[in-house]
């Protein structure tokens, strides 16, 4: 009995024990993604039980506050996070590997957003959610947004920022002046004669109204600008730099330590700002649904629209893209996806790709194990041209607009709105105010009515979440795959592989000549570190 009992106390303080450790463990391992998913819910809560109480606009201001903080600390961390990785990344890859893996990531990113068309295209098709919406009141009409060429214009000049520091806050953007002209016409003026009507006693007596000819608007294109980041100048810029360092050898060697010095100061401020996190989340959550209009509305009129939207965005982002990744790197994407939620999580919160970009990058890295120099191409180009989610979107809402309107599309048209909705997103981060002139070329693509885009405005803030994680969980997905395609050009470093020699005051020239056998060493420092930063692969020797 007693041999029993004691037993069975070493088996419980064993298993308390165990318990314990696995606990400390998961809190380790999972804790802030836990708390990070609750702070969503709780958010939710908080945001539905306070929207009873009539919160004044300041007060909403108050109340939304600390998430506000949040998605500030996440935008200053991208302009130097994303000129930091892509010079230091691009420089560490020499021009022929570099010009392979961005072919791929370019193909990549085109085909999975075409898809992504595909599959809206189509749902909406099948599920047909224009047919009992109704388009009673509300609609605003509006003169022209931009037309599609000054679009495309304005994306090319800001592709070449004229200044750098400019480009930093601000953008290129064509702006259409309405000039009225004067009728100049001096024709008599046109009459109508109103039938007198019986039943309305103050139409007794016949009426005459003079119809003025309505006046010419023309519209004039004036440069302006938009106070929003220029990217796409910044992506170009940062990438071709990176590129020529790479070229430059020992004397870019300096520069390349600045930008490395500068990616991990951020990618340290990041481990710290993710603390503020649970907190931050729960106010940015509930203050967008304490500001939210009346929900019943969105459901009522845009319900299996809005199902339409999701069901397409959950059908490729889980399932299309984890089975690409499945069948291309034969790995599970499973632990792949479960590495990325904090990241799901963000893009969720903050309805921004951008913004949750450095957390990606962290995830990407730290959980996925991505090679490094894989992540810091792939992931700004994809936060910048890649939005699978944004594209599904659009060609989905083009045709609930033509649905609504009665409007019979045919194939070619399908094809059209598909192509456009696939260019448009690409395009919007070098297009002002994107959300709205986007949706503009896509429609007027096909003839069809651009102010009928206040129709779909009221489910617009849900469905933005929603295509946002779908944009991030496609450039990572997209960062696994070309790791796993490029894979051979940057061959991983093992403790044999590793020559540790001081090679910093050596002219790069004499590099190759060092070493005999297959091996990677690092060239910055005459130690190499845990995680060296670049590595010369000089297998060939
Ligand atoms: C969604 F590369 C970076 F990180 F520097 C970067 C910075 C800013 C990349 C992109 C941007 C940017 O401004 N992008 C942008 C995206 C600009 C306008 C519209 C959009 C589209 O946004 C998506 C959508 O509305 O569907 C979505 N909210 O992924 O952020």
């Amino acid at each position: 009995m007693e041999c029993m009992k004691s037993s069975l106390q070493t088996l419980l303080a064993v298993d308390s024990g165990s318990l314990k450790a696995w606990l400390k463990d998961f809190c380790k391992r999972n804790g802030l993604l836990t708390l990070s998913v609750l702070s969503v819910v709780v958010g939710c809560m908080l945001g539905f039980l306070l929207r009873d109480i009539n919160f004044s606009d300041q007060a909403k201001i108050y109340f939304y506050f600390p998430g506000e903080l949040l998605v500030r600390m996440l935008k200053m961390l991208i302009l130097p996070l994303i000129t930091s990785s892509l010079m230091s990344g691009l420089s560490a890859m020499d021009s022929k590997v570099c010009g392979r893996m961005g072919l791929i990531t370019i193909t990549y990113y085109l085909w999975t957003t075409f898809m992504a068309v595909i599959v809206g295209v189509v749902l909406v098709s099948i599920i047909h959610p224009g047919a009992d919406a109704k388009t009673d009141g509300e609609r605003v009409s509006g003169g022209p947004v931009m037309t599609s060429a000054d679009a495309l214009l304005d994306l090319i000049r800001n592709m070449i920022p004229s200044n750098l520091i400019e480009a930093t806050f601000q953008q290129y953007r064509t702006q259409l002046i309405p000039i009225v002209q004067p009728v100049t016409s001096v024709k008599t003026p046109d009459f109508v004669y109103l039938v007198p009507d019986e039943k309305d006693p103050t139409l007794s007596k016949p009426v005459f109204l003079e119809l003025t000819p309505a006046p010419n608007v023309i519209y004039k294109s004036l440069p302006g600008s938009s106070k929003e980041m220029n990217v796409l100048g910044i992506v170009f810029f940062s990438a071709t730099i990176g590129l020529l360092l790479g070229t430059m050898g020992e004397r870019g060697t300096p520069m390349v330590n600045v930008c490395q010095c500068v990616n991990e100061c951020v990618m340290k401020v990041i481990s710290a700002v993710v603390w503020y996190f649970p907190l931050g989340i729960v106010f940015l959550v509930a203050g967008k649904i304490v500001e939210m209009r009346d929900p019943s509305l969105i459901g009522k009129k845009l319900g299996m629209y809005t199902v339409t939207v999701v069901s397409g965005l959950l059908l490729h982002g889980a399932v299309i893209l984890p089975l690409l990744y499945l069948f291309i790197t034969r790995k599970n994407p499973i632990p792949y996806v479960r590495g990325l939620l904090q990241a799901l999580v963000i893009a969720l919160a903050t309805s921004s790709s951008s913004a949750t970009l450095p957390i990606t990058m962290k995830c990407l890295l730290e959980n996925n194990g991505i090679d490094r120099r894989v992540a810091r191409f792939v992931l700004p180009m994809g936060a910048t041209i890649n939005m699978d989610g944004t594209a599904l979107y659009e060609a989905v809402a083009a045709i609930f607009i033509a649905q609504v309107n009665e409007y019979e599309l045919d194939f070619g048209q399908l094809i059209t709105i598909s192509i456009t909705a696939t260019a448009a997103s690409i395009g919007a981060a070098g297009i002002p105010q994107a959300g709205l002139v986007t949706m503009v070329i896509v429609l007027t693509s096909v003839g069809l009515p651009a102010d009928d885009i206040t129709l779909i405005l009221a489910a617009d803030w849900a469905l933005d979440r929603f295509r946002t994680v779908v944009n991030v969980l496609g450039d990572a997905l997209a960062a696994g795959i070309i790791a796993h395609l490029c894979r051979k050009d940057f061959l991983p470093y093992s403790d044999k592989d590793i020559l540790i020699c001081n090679i910093q005051n050596l002219p790069a020239s004499e590099i190759p000549l060092l070493a005999s056998k297959d091996c990677v060493f690092e060239v910055l420092g005459d130690v190499v570190t845990e995680k060296p930063a670049v590595y010369y692969n000089i297998a060939q020797v």
